[in-house]
């Protein structure tokens, strides 16, 4: 075996970060739709969090915000003109399309990609597929964007395979590693896929709010990244109708541990035998269940404590659960935070975080990042420029206090001027990540 660790690629809050209330079944996105947003406190709170990972001794990666407003995007839905008139033409006639084009959601990380390490993959490779979240339309725009920045970060085909997209059909609907758990006795060794789908490919969906992931979309991925030993889990129809439109939002995992809600699948005990089976020779996996008596479903998705990352700070042997500040201010959760750490069981700390400008998004600490487990040699082929060190994080919160507003309404982001200054702050980022000329594609057209 060889040896290896969890390192986290966060992505990087862009300066629209805005409440559009464009995600149907994500309860925080829809309540808080319309209100002012403050993408200057967005971005600080994330490189705060990045910068809490990398001082607790995880590698820790920067992706980079895509292009928004999307010109390219209002321009193939036919608005013309110079760039400010095509944002002002789409705002007028077609402001949903708009709202769409200027949304900072590939902050997301946990919805960039699903990820196989090389020690679960047939051919010894990291592999990545972009999610091609295609349930929403202002999500569906980020998987080539996203592509160019795995690309950008994992550049050696030798050793990383960055797959193209699944088919943008709903088919296929995917939504990356937030539907996806893996489990291990060490992060090196050999490890269980625990995949989570919504709803078939062709089973008629009659519930209030979309299943995102398709079972057929979680088995295409297994299949061509050759990932050993997967584990296809239905998630809860009742949780998806409660607000848990990733599972990631009722259920967390690290090692041999696998924190979940009573209602996160559909079938519980069938899934923790599945999960028991794959896992054997391998470790005996952990189950931590939290029954809806102690939490109701509702207080677990407003307070997202299954959003948490759970990770295994090095040179500690038990895990350590990292909530948004929400989790403490619900006394119910807190109290389940409580009892996981006076109880003698795996997970014995547990720190809060301020993620709220991504929160009230329903985006919570799990959501900006992906994890990606890597060998040393993996890491020393990743592209040091997106590597956070604290000059790094010191210098992106220089040019997030030049670039970034202070407060956000819709209204302003029909305000030409704003791409002016998202131009100017994606260009000198493109600097500060070594992502090389062209990499957006506002560098490769003449405006
Ligand atoms: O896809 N919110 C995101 C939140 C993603 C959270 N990710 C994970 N659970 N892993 C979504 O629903 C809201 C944007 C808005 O309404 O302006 C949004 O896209």
């Amino acid at each position: 075996m060889t040896p290896a660790v969890e390192a986290n690629a966060d992505g990087l809050i862009g300066p629209t970060h805005s409440y559009a209330g464009l995600s149907p079944g994500n309860l925080a996105s829809s309540l808080n739709k319309g209100e002012a947003s403050s993408p200057r406190a967005a971005v600080l709170q994330g490189l705060k969090k990045m910068r809490l990972l990398h001082d607790l001794g995880l590698p820790q990666f920067v992706l980079p915000p895509h292009e928004r407003p999307n010109i390219p995007f209002l321009r193939s839905l036919g608005f013309g003109g110079t760039d400010a008139q095509v944002l002002e033409r789409a705002w007028k006639d077609a402001p949903s399309f708009a709202a769409a084009a200027c949304s900072a959601s590939p902050m997301w990380a946990a919805n960039a990609a699903t990820v196989t390490p090389s020690a679960d993959a047939a051919d010894g490779r990291l592999h990545f597929t972009p999610a091609n979240l295609v349930t929403n339309l202002h999500r569906s725009l980020e998987h080539e964007q996203t592509r160019r920045s795995l690309q950008a970060l994992f550049p050696d085909p030798e050793r990383f395979a960055v797959h193209d997209v699944l088919s943008p059909v709903t088919h296929l609907a995917d939504e990356g590693a937030a539907n996806h758990v893996r489990l291990c006795a060490e992060h090196g060794g050999e490890g269980v896929n625990l995949l989570v789908w919504g709803r078939e490919a062709w089973e008629p969906w009659d519930g209030p709010y979309p299943a995102r992931q398709t079972r057929e979309a979680s088995e295409t991925i297994a299949r061509r990244h050759g990932a050993g030993r997967p584990v296809l889990a239905r998630q809860g129809k009742a949780a998806i109708a409660g607000g848990a439109f990733h599972n990631d939002v009722v259920c967390v995992g690290a090692l041999n541990t696998l924190f979940f809600h009573e209602l996160a699948f559909e079938h519980t005990a069938h899934t923790q035998d599945a999960v028991r089976r794959a896992a054997e020779g391998l470790f005996e996996p952990i189950f931590v269940e939290v029954p809806s008596d102690d939490l109701p479903l509702a207080d677990a998705i407003s307070s997202y404590l299954f959003n948490s990352m759970l990770i295994q700070v090095p040179g500690e042997d038990r895990l350590t659960l990292i909530c948004p500040i929400e989790t403490q201010e619900n006394a119910r959760s807190r109290a389940v935070t409580e009892q996981l750490v006076g109880s003698n069981g795996p997970i014995d700390r547990v720190e809060f975080v301020d993620v709220r400008q991504s929160m009230r998004n329903g985006g919570g600490p799990a959501c900006l990042r992906l994890r990606v487990v890597m060998t040393e040699a993996e890491l020393a082929a990743a592209n040091p420029a997106m590597r956070l060190t604290p000059e790094l994080h010191e210098r992106l919160n220089t040019w997030a206090a030049r670039w970034y507003r202070d407060t956000l309404t819709a209204h302003d982001l029909a305000d030409p001027a704003l791409l002016d200054e998202t131009r100017g702050a994606l260009d000198e980022l493109t600097r500060l990540l070594g992502l090389g000329g062209g990499f957006y594609p506002f560098q490769r057209t003449a405006t």
